[in-house]
C-alpha cells in the first residue's frame, strides 16, 4: 500500500495553470473548434514516407522540451510521479498492481509500427516518427478513474487522438475505432504463459465521435518525461470520462470499423464492463460501489475517498455525446 507523501512537488510548466481560463461549454466548444467552423480538417502535414526508426526519441525529446500547457487542466493536487509510474494496471506484465515496474525494466520500443488499416484512406505501417512528427505536445492534468475505485491526478503529455485519425483520412463508413496492444512474448512476460489471464492482445474501442473528441488524448509523456513501459510506452490512449481499462497502452494497431468491436473487458466479463464504460457514481458494479473512489496516494489507515463524479467530472464537455443514451443499459 502506499503512503502518503508529504513533500510538495516543485513547480514545473506541466503544473497547473492559474484558475484565469474560465472553462464555460461555450468557450470551451469555441476553443476546441467545434463552434463556427465546425470540426476543421487538420490543418497538420500529410504524412511522410516512411521515416527511419531512431528518429523518434530524438523528435519526442524535442517536443516534450516545447510542449505547452493546456488552459483546462484539473486543478487538484497531483498524484506523486513515484505512484504513477510504480501502481499500475497492465496485465501483459503481470496481474498485480507492482508488476509492471518490476517485469519492465528491460522492455525495448524499439522496433516498433503502428498499423493503420479498415475503413480509412491511408492504410499502412507507420514508424514512430511518422506518427509523431507532425503534432505539438500539450502537459493536460487530467483526473484518472480506474474501474476498481482508485483514482489518481495525473500531468499527461500527449496531443489529441483526432488530430491524429484526421491524418489518415477516415471513410464514411468509419463509425468506431479500434485499438490493439502489441503482443510479443519477448517482451511482456505474461504473454509467455499458455493459461493466461486474458487473451491477447488486448483490444478497446471508442465509437468515432468519442475518438475525435477534443478531451481524447494519445499520450507520449507523462510528468514531462517520455512515458515509461509500465504506462504505457510509446503510446497509449487517455480518455478521461471513461473508466481507465478503455485506455489502452503500447499500441500497434488502428482499426477504423463500420460496427462497434468486441473489447477485451467485455468480452471477459460483460455483465460488469461495457464497451462505453463511462464514469458514472449512479451505475454501480455488480460487486462493488461507484459512488466514490480512493484517491492516490493513500493507505489502508488512509483511504483518502473522494466522491466520484458523472463522466469523472467532464460532464460538461461529453454529456452531449450520449443524449438520448441510457446510460444504465449502455454502461
Ligand atoms: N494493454 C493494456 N492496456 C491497459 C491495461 C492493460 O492491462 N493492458 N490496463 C488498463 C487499466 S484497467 C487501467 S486502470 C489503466 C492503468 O494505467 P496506468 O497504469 O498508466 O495508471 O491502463 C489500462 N490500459
Ligand atoms: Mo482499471
Amino acid at each position: 500500500m502506499l503512503i502518503k507523501s508529504k513533500d510538495k512537488a516543485t513547480p514545473k510548466s506541466f503544473e497547473i495553470t492559474p484558475e484565469t481560463s474560465y472553462w464555460s461549454r461555450r468557450e470551451w466548444l469555441k476553443s476546441a473548434g467545434i463552434l463556427g467552423a465546425g470540426l476543421a480538417a487538420f490543418g497538420g502535414a500529410p504524412l511522410p514516407a516512411m521515416a527511419k526508426d531512431q528518429n523518434w526519441q530524438a523528435i519526442l525529446n524535442d517536443k516534450l522540451a516545447s510542449s505547452k500547457k493546456w488552459p483546462h487542466s484539473a486543478q487538484e493536487e497531483l498524484t506523486p510521479y513515484k505512484d504513477v509510474i510504480s501502481y499500475n494496471n497492465f496485465y501483459e506484465f503481470g496481474t498485480g498492481k507492482s508488476d509492471p515496474v518490476e517485469n519492465s525494466k528491460d522492455f525495448k520500443v524499439d522496433p516498433w509500427r503502428v498499423q493503420i488499416t479498415g475503413e480509412v484512406g491511408k492504410p499502412g505501417h507507420y514508424t514512430l516518427e511518422d506518427i509523431f512528427r507532425p503534432h505539438a505536445l500539450e502537459d493536460r492534468v487530467y483526473r484518472f478513474r480506474c474501474v476498481e475505485a482508485w483514482s489518481m491526478v495525473v500531468p499527461w503529455v500527449g496531443f489529441p487522438l483526432g488530430d491524429l485519425l484526421k491524418r489518415f483520412e477516415p471513410g464514411s463508413k468509419a463509425k468506431y475505432v479500434r485499438f490493439e496492444t502489441l503482443v510479443d512474448p519477448d517482451r511482456f512476460p505474461a504473454q509467455r504463459f499458455a493459461r493466461s489471464t486474458i487473451p491477447w492482445p488486448y483490444v478497446e474501442g471508442l465509437r468515432m465521435d468519442e475518438a475525435m473528441h477534443p478531451l481524447t488524448l494519445m499520450v507520449v509523456g507523462v510528468y514531462g518525461k517520455t512515458l515509461l513501459p509500465q504506462n504505457g510506452a510509446p503510446l497509449r490512449l487517455m480518455v478521461p470520462w471513461k473508466y481507465g481499462f478503455k485506455s489502452i497502452k503500447s499500441i500497434v494497431k488502428i482499426e477504423f470499423l463500420e460496427q462497434e468491436p468486441d473489447t477485451t473487458w467485455q468480452r471477459l466479463a460483460s455483465r460488469e464492463y461495457g464497451f462505453y464504460a463511462n464514469v458514472n457514481p449512479q451505475v454501480d458494479h455488480p460487486r462493488w460501489s461507484q459512488k466514490r473512489e480512493r484517491r492516490l496516494p493513500n493507505s489502508i489507515w488512509d483511504p483518502n475517498w473522494v466522491p466520484t463524479q458523472k463522466f469523472n467530472g467532464y460532464e460538461e464537455q461529453v454529456a452531449p455525446l450520449y443524449a438520448g443514451m441510457n446510460l444504465r443499459t449502455h454502461f
